[in-house]
């Protein structure tokens, strides 16, 4: 073996066993009660030895709102791999007429030399050509199953192009995941409370309400269930939807949805933190009324939430304030996002596991196997097997820390997670057999990380 992690606590989705782990060639080689020899050894006595996280809802350095988020792939891959996360699959945007292939190549080069974390891309279709359709049977050949639309922004999807894409990108293998929120509603809730002088961080929920994204949610999943199509849907912060998708669920629709630890954790009192701290938490959909996180960590328990992903999308405060200032002073016109890579997996352990919420081969199937599965990267990715790439993470259940923006490694100047306590932190971040994060000290050099082709999309 090359390498030999001894004496942890090795947990699957379905598995929890006392066992060492042979590593040969990148690859899992052996999964036995005792493995001796090896190049080299890891003792993880006393800790977790987990699949790594699989990260599969990033915006990572690309323009929104006419900004470009601050973290490029050195940096976020780094903050993922302290948070135990190996594997980013990244939400890239078209600019205007250029293909899906070329934002996925485009893409590629920004990562490639700088990534310490495996990589891929689920682009966004942003237009709703020809080329496009015809474009879709070709990525998905090519390795790229995983397509985004939004129902808000600029770049929303028309119902005849949702119906469409549906159809086409799951009739060749593919799965599509949409961020939910009915734009017309939105906008002219905003425009009517920014009339009425309504402009303020503690605007932001009031105009996005509830409504608007049980409305997107339930007419994605009646679409969805009309074209026996795969979807996931995106960042869920109402716990109606939940709901929504156990039931369409349960009737055989392959409706998927994804928790974040923001809508877990967070609610929207942060709006009404004084002066501008409440833009920290201006991220869509709106943080929302407490009763709602119960809802989400009840969908994660019965499955009707498949995945937790953490919308890393990094744009400082200070540049929130400084476009609020010239952009009329408007909340609706700051970009939305914050960061959350490094801090995906700390927030999801010491609050859903070591708070009971949800068992520890909970935690693995949401952090590592379904976001796996979900993007066509699964079994390669996102568990212990033989034959697996040897992406592992150890976690160690009693190290507390203390998360603060200085000791995360985002260039933002802020994290929302200011002062949170947590009790549970990865220690260490293995990808293919090479250590990224020893003891929480950055091994890897810059440009580990390699580009993944993928397969089909499977329903599970
Ligand atoms: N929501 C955010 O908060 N940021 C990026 C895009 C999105 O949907
Ligand atoms: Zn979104
Ligand atoms: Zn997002």
């Amino acid at each position: 073996m090359d390498l030999t992690i001894k004496n942890g606590t090795v947990v699957t989705a379905s598995e929890i066993m006392a066992a060492d782990i042979g590593v040969k060639d990148g690859k899992i080689a052996a999964i036995a009660a005792r493995i001796d020899g090896g190049a080299e050894t890891i003792d993880a006595a006393g800790k977790y030895v987990f699949p790594a996280g699989v990260e599969i809802h990033t915006h990572l350095d690309g323009i929104l709102h006419g900004m470009r988020t601050v973290d490029d792939w050195y940096v976020s891959s780094v903050g993922a791999a302290f948070g135990g996360t190996a594997t980013i699959v990244d939400f890239p945007m078209p600019a205007k007429d250029q293909s899906l292939q070329g934002i996925v190549d485009e893409f590629t080069g920004r990562a490639t030399g700088k990534s310490i974390a495996d990589f891929a891309f689920t682009p966004i279709i942003n237009r709703f050509t020809e080329d496009i359709y015809q474009e879709i049977p070709v990525l998905i050949d090519n390795g790229i199953p995983s397509f985004k639309l939004f129902m808000y922004y600029d770049w929303t999807v028309p119902d005849y192009e949702l119906a469409r894409l549906m159809d086409t990108i799951t009739s060749h293998g593919g799965i599509v995941s949409v961020h939910c929120e009915n734009a017309g509603t939105i906008d002219y809730l905003a425009d009517k409370a920014m009339a009425a002088g309504h402009t303020g961080p503690q605007w932001h929920a009031p105009t996005r309400p509830l409504s608007t994204e049980i409305e997107a949610s339930s007419r994605v999943i009646h679409v969805a269930e009309e074209l026996n199509a795969s979807v996931l849907i995106v960042h869920i912060s109402a716990g109606p939807v939940v709901d929504l998708i156990a039931r369409a669920r349960a009737r055989g629709v392959n409706v998927y949805g994804e928790a974040m630890p923001h809508y877990l954790c967070l609610d929207d009192s942060v709006y009404d933190r004084p002066g501008y701290e409440g833009m920290k938490g201006v991220c869509t959909p709106p943080l929302r009324p407490r009763e709602n996180q119960k809802a989400l960590w009840a969908g994660l328990r019965s499955g009707a939430l498949s995945t937790i992903g953490c919308d890393h999308c990094a744009f400082p405060y200070k540049d929130k304030i400084r476009l609020f200032e010239t952009r009329g002073k408007r909340i609706d016109m700051i970009p939305h996002g914050a960061p959350g890579i490094e801090t995906r997996i700390p927030l999801l352990f010491s609050e859903g596991v070591n708070r009971g919420r949800i068992s520890v081969t909970k935690f693995v199937e949401v952090s590592a196997t379904n976001p796996a599965k979900l993007v066509g990267l699964y079994p390669q990715k996102g568990t212990l097997a033989i034959g697996s790439d040897a992406d592992i993470m150890i976690l160690d259940p009693e190290k507390e820390v203390t998360i603060t923006q200085e000791g995360l490694h985002s260039n933002t100047d802020f994290t929302p997670y200011e002062g949170w306590q947590v009790k549970g932190y990865p220690v260490t971040t293995i990808s293919r057999g090479t250590v990224l994060v020893r003891d929480c000290q950055l091994e890897a050099e810059a440009g580990h990380g390699q580009f993944l082709k993928r397969k089909r999309f499977e329903v599970f």
